[in-house]
């Protein structure tokens, strides 16, 4: 099966046409549809699937026993409305990747893997590489399996609902084991490769990003006839609260959103009792990243004196800085005809394990919008099928 029929047959799948994006929220019905692909794509080629303890996929060309494999994937879910490639570019490419290995008659001195990570993206539980950070330990299994989404579902209940066991949730050194490098091919979110007008690139770094939870509280009241030196109003300091990340982000050097939002009890006619909103924080450097983080909160602090309101933040998710194996690095780029080497705010799973200490390297292939987490995101099929034929000689050379 070629890489632009398996690209036909998931294209489909949780696609929300009002919008053209893309809604696959882990164990939902659009991602288990994406699950039941992989795993009849990796029947297709005899490539025995495991689902680890932590809802990962794993399809194995070769003995996953006999260690030091190479393992290369992506994920299938997606941000709300998000784009078509962020994620399935990298697992459809790693199908296509072993089709051409094949036929090509390559037989690997290690087991192969492709692979799809669980809840990368943390759209629907809050932690972005859920299913990777569990596997590596990054996460505690409480903290995990007590995650709630919008509905109040638990990871742990989804999990044992999708007929996994919420007890076999955690870490996985055995597996983490078997992995002797990771290659995980994505879509750029990004111009790099367009100002450069070259189709793929090898990732150089990924810079260290959080998640944090804000809780503004305040006192409902009625929109008539509360005046306004009465109010405790939550919105009014969540909304200082917005403009002061965009300022500090945008003096100290960082990238700073605010993109979620819960207002209670969320009526026109009433002043807000508590506001919930999560800022996502990004910086080359960590130090730069935490002086930002500790501005923001404090500018808020402050603010929240001010309005007589209440304000709590939470740190969520953390991930340090990211150098993928230099050694690597430079070795992909110069096997693939001086690839330009590129660094990114974006996080990923390959993030996660290389911090775990798995030699890890990551491929971009180029998106010609420079748009992502969004229906706009996009790659040209030529340019998909570069990034296979790049991830196929990096396969060669290293299994
Ligand atoms: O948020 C990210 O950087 C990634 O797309 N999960
Ligand atoms: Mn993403
Ligand atoms: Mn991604
Ligand atoms: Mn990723």
């Amino acid at each position: 099966m070629s890489f632009e029929e398996m690209w036909r047959d998931l294209a489909p799948v949780g696609r929300f046409d009002a919008t053209g994006g893309y809604r696959r929220y882990t164990l939902g019905a659009a991602e288990l549809e994406c699950r039941a692909w992989f795993r009849q794509e990796a029947d297709k080629r005899g490539m025995p699937v495991r689902t680890d303890g932590n809802g990962n996929l794993w399809a194995w060309w070769g003995d996953p026993d006999a260690g030091d494999a190479v393992v290369t994937g992506s994920h299938l879910d997606s941000v709300p409305d998000g784009g078509a490639f962020d994620g399935p570019l990298g697992v459809v490419s790693a199908f296509a990747a072993v089709d051409r290995l094949r036929a090509e008659g390559f037989v690997p001195r290690r087991p192969i893997a492709v692979t799809a990570f669980a809840e990368e993206e943390g759209a629907r539980f809050g932690i972005a590489c859920l299913g990777s950070r569990l596997m590596a330990g990054a996460i505690t299994v409480d903290k995990a399996l007590s995650l709630t989404d919008a509905a109040g579902t638990t990871f742990g209940d989804a999990m044992g609902a999708a007929g996994f066991d919420p007890a076999a949730v955690g870490p996985d050194p055995a597996l983490m084991a078997k992995v002797g490098v990771y290659i995980e091919l994505h879509v750029e979110q990004g111009r790099g490769l367009i100002d450069m007008d070259r189709p793929v690139a090898v990732g150089e770094a990924i810079w260290p990003h959080g998640r944090w939870r804000l809780d503004f509280t305040g006192e409902a009241n009625h929109a008539g006839t509360t005046r306004l030196e009465d109010r405790r109003d939550p919105m009014l300091t969540y909304a200082n609260t917005v403009l002061a990340a965009r300022k500090k982000a945008r003096l100290g050097g960082a990238v700073a959103t605010i993109g979620k939002l819960v207002c209670e009890p969320n009526g026109t006619n009433a002043v807000p009792s508590r506001v919930t909103a999560w800022l996502d924080a990004r910086a080359p450097q960590e130090s730069t990243l935490t002086d930002v983080v500790k501005e923001i909160h404090d500018a808020t602090a402050e603010r929240a004196q001010r309005d007589e309101t209440g304000f709590h933040m939470v740190n969520e998710s953390y991930t340090g800085e990211t150098a993928f194996d230099p050694a690597l690095r430079d070795r992909l780029s110069a096997l693939l005809d001086g690839a330009p080497i590129l660094g990114t705010g974006a996080g990923h799973d390959a993030g996660v394990l290389a911090v775990a200490g798995v030699p890890t390297a990551m491929l971009f292939v180029r998106n010609p919008t420079g748009v992502s987490h969004s229906p706009d995101e996009h790659a040209e099929i030529p340019d998909c099928l570069s990034g296979v034929s790049a991830l196929v000689d990096v396969l060669r050379a290293l299994a």
